[in-house]
């Protein structure tokens, strides 16, 4: 049987810049960890046009890698700088899995985390997400950034109705199904982002609000999670263009655009 004939998992890695962390070593675990399981698997990286040396480190990753694999295969998707949500998108769009998830770079959540989100396939839901509000004590984060969170998590409560305790965490498990609902971003819709600039930003909280409103069920999953440093998020910025997001996606319901 082929390598990428029934793909079970399809491991989605945005990038953007990730020499710093390449080089410290965060993409060590991946391949021995997926190499040991049973089912077949792809790991993508989805470069978001960086501008350091990230394509060429992921590229040497990869040819050093690719001919020793025995149940997957890694392949590197190069896009125009877009942001997080077209990175990942085009991850989505290209993965051929069964589940496919998407995990940050820094791997924040080891891949070994996906056990926790494994059970829940083949119980209806959709969309299976890590959760960093479920169990804080396996988290380590910066207080400011888990102050922010909160404070941001509790808005998109209030304002979607959506009963997320945290829509933000960079480790989400969709059905085939599931991956479908990027085709249904609208304030998020990459083919806008030139509009409204590259950034990492709240795409998660509307494709769950889409998810809500096409009846999908989602399930939300503790996991560990450890903050790495990044010199990318603009804190005051990022999280006043987070709130107008939210306000957008919620006019976009009323208006039926995901309908
Ligand atoms: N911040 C940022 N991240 C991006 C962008 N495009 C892709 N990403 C990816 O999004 C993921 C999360 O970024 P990170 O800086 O770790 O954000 P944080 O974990 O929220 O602090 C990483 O895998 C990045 O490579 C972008 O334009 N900005
Ligand atoms: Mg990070």
């Amino acid at each position: 049987m082929s390598k990428d004939s029934n793909i079970f998992l399809s491991v989605v890695i945005p990038s953007y810049n990730e020499s710093t962390n390449f080089k410290e070593g965060c993409l060590n675990k991946i391949l021995p960890y997926l190499e040991q399981q049973k089912y077949h698997y792809e790991l993508i990286f989805s470069d978001d046009g960086s501008s350091d040396q990230t394509v060429s480190l992921l590229k040497q990753f990869i040819s050093e890698n690719e001919t020793k694999l025995k149940h997957g295969t890694i392949s590197l998707l190069m896009n125009k700088h877009g942001g997080k949500t077209s990175a990942v998108m085009n991850g989505i769009k290209h993965a051929k899995g069964e589940w496919k998830l998407f995990t940050d770079f820094d791997q924040s959540t080891d891949i070994k985390e996906i056990e926790k989100l494994l059970p829940y396939t083949g119980k209806n839901f959709d969309i299976i997400f890590g959760s960093r509000k479920i169990n804080p004590k396996a988290v380590e984060a910066k207080w400011y950034r888990e102050f922010i969170g909160n404070t941001f998590n509790l808005i998109v409560r209030t304002i979607t109705g959506l009963k997320i305790r945290d829509t933000q965490c960079g480790f989400k498990l969709f059905s085939k199904k599931g991956a479908k609902l990027f085709d249904k971003l609208y304030v998020y819709d990459p083919k806008r982002v030139s509009e409204t600039g590259a950034f990492t930003g709240a795409f998660d909280v509307e494709l769950f609000v889409i998810a809500k409103n096409k009846g999908l069920d989602v399930k939300e999953v503790p996991i560990k999670w450890k903050h790495h440093d990044t010199n990318r998020v603009n804190i005051v910025k990022d999280s006043a263009r987070m709130f107008s997001d939210i306000i957008k996606i919620k006019r976009a319901k009323r208006k039926g655009y995901y309908d």
